[in-house]
């Protein structure tokens, strides 16, 4: 949970009930024009994955799509079988639909007119088949997914430079200092970035502006898709306190079944609480946390060149796999994750120092462990070997679900090279770190 140390106290003074901020910003300013006010920007791509997968399809724009299920490519029989066409010739009967989907596989997202059925994100496929039993079912194209990704980005930064990455498909954008930030509360911005992301991906996305980086991830939501959504300080009571504790950026689902517990449903709820209630119940730092961000302060700046902290790759089987008796099985599916983990490391320049694993037994209960080596590598053997080491000391007598190999403490890799040719090698001691996930 990011809690910010400091906060701006600017003009947020007030009780429930009161407006008083736009009132005292105007009196306090007299000419309005030359005083900017913070304008921090969320955008959001409108059903990323699935979007992605509709250009290639468009003529299944406006089905019930679902992205998710095995890792072979599903579509490859479809397109073999209709290769003298297009494929945005295909017909849409052509597909397969959820309905005859048989596994484990959980949804990654939906088309919106999919999500009219109720089906969403990180739902299993088998119940979501029972929802929305016609609905289209495509594969991730992951590849595809972060070319899209790195040029919707770039066409952001070529509007507004300070942007912080935040994953595939949503970024901060500092609006504050950029032309037309300003205007109708970073409105006219919004709308010249949504219509480049359009006409150089075809993609919508969503945007919300508001006073800070809190409040902006909450309003992108508001309108979606293809959305702009505005939100000033004065605003923060009528347009948040009504919404659930779960959409503040934060507050997960532990956080949200003990609010739950507490009596407290809204964001509301919690802005009319004690510090001291929240305290005593969430602890210092949690509860102080979470009485600004229910009053919707929030000054973490907009931080450029987010580096990635670690790059993972993990798979569920399509039956649970058992350490020794489906030891060539698993042992193929290991060497595989860490092949591309390796891969992934290279085709993004990084290299790592601490390899780990991760398991999910049959009965969900989850384990990690990791090891840190002296150096960096990227060297899938390598990657393989250590990450083999992890996987003895976790106990292995129970089936898995899962398998996860993952690699942190990440550097560049010309940056090490760099380092590398300047200085002598010089050894470290190598810590066993242990982690109970
Ligand atoms: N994703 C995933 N697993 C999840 C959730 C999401 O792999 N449990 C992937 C697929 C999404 C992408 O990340 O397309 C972006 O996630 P979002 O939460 O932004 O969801 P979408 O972009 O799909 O939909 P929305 O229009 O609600 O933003
Ligand atoms: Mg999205």
């Amino acid at each position: 949970m990011a809690a910010s140390p400091v906060f701006h106290l600017v003009s947020w003074f007030r009780l429930p009930g009161h407006c008083a901020a736009g009132a005292a910003r105007s009196a306090k300013i007299p000419d309005a024009v030359t005083e900017k006010l913070r304008r921090i920007a969320h955008l959001d791509m409108d059903a990323f994955f699935a979007s992605v997968e509709l250009l290639r399809y468009p003529q299944l724009r406006g089905l019930p799509v679902v992205i998710g299920g095995g890792r072979r490519r599903v579509d490859e029989i479809i397109r073999e079988r209709y290769a003298e066409r297009p494929l945005s010739e295909i017909p849409p009967e052509a597909f397969p639909l959820l309905k005859d989907y048989v596994g484990r596989g959980v949804i990654t997202t939906a088309t919106y007119p999919a999500r009219v059925f109720g089906v969403g994100s990180a739902m299993g496929m088998m119940k979501a088949a029972k929802l929305a039993p016609d609905a289209i079912v495509l594969p991730a194209d992951f590849d595809e997914v972060r070319r899209v990704s790195r040029a919707f980005k770039a066409v952001i930064r070529d509007i507004a430079p300070l942007v912080e990455d935040r994953g595939i498909d949503e970024v901060y954008i500092d609006f504050t200092d950029v032309p037309g930030g300003q205007r109708e509360g970073g409105r006219v911005l919004a709308r010249l970035i949504q219509k480049g992301i359009f006409e150089a991906t075809r993609l919508t996305c969503s945007i919300g502006v508001a006073p800070n980086k809190l409040i902006a991830k909450m309003a992108s939501e508001f309108n979606k898709p293809n959305g702009i959504s505005i939100v000033f300080e004065e605003d923060v009571q009528a347009k948040m306190w009504p919404l659930a504790v779960r959409k503040i950026n934060g507050i997960g689902p532990k956080a949200e079944a003990r609010l739950h517990k507490l009596g407290v449903q809204t964001i509301g709820e919690i802005a009319a609480k004690d510090v001291a209630w929240l305290v005593e119940n969430f602890g210092r730092s949690t509860g102080h946390w979470m009485h600004h961000a229910a009053w919707g302060r929030d000054d973490r700046p907009v931080v450029t060149e987010s580096e990635p902290v670690s790059m993972s790759r993990e798979t569920t089987f399509d039956r649970d796999l058992h350490a020794v008796r489906d030891r060539a099985e698993l042992g193929a599916i290991f060497t595989q994750l860490c092949e591309h983990v390796a891969e992934d490391l290279r085709r993004k320049g990084y290299v790592g120092k601490t390899i780990g694993i991760k398991l999910r037994y049959d009965d969900f209960r989850i384990a990690t462990r990791d090891q840190t080596i002296g150096h960096f590598t990227d060297d899938p053997r390598e990657i393989r070997r250590i990450a083999g080491q992890c996987l003895k000391r976790v106990p292995l007598d129970q089936r898995l679900r899962l398998l996860g190999v993952r690699v942190g403490k990440l550097a560049r890799t010309e940056e090490v090279a760099a380092i590398a040719a300047a200085a002598p090698c010089v050894a470290e001691p190598i810590p066993d770190l242990f982690t109970q996930g």
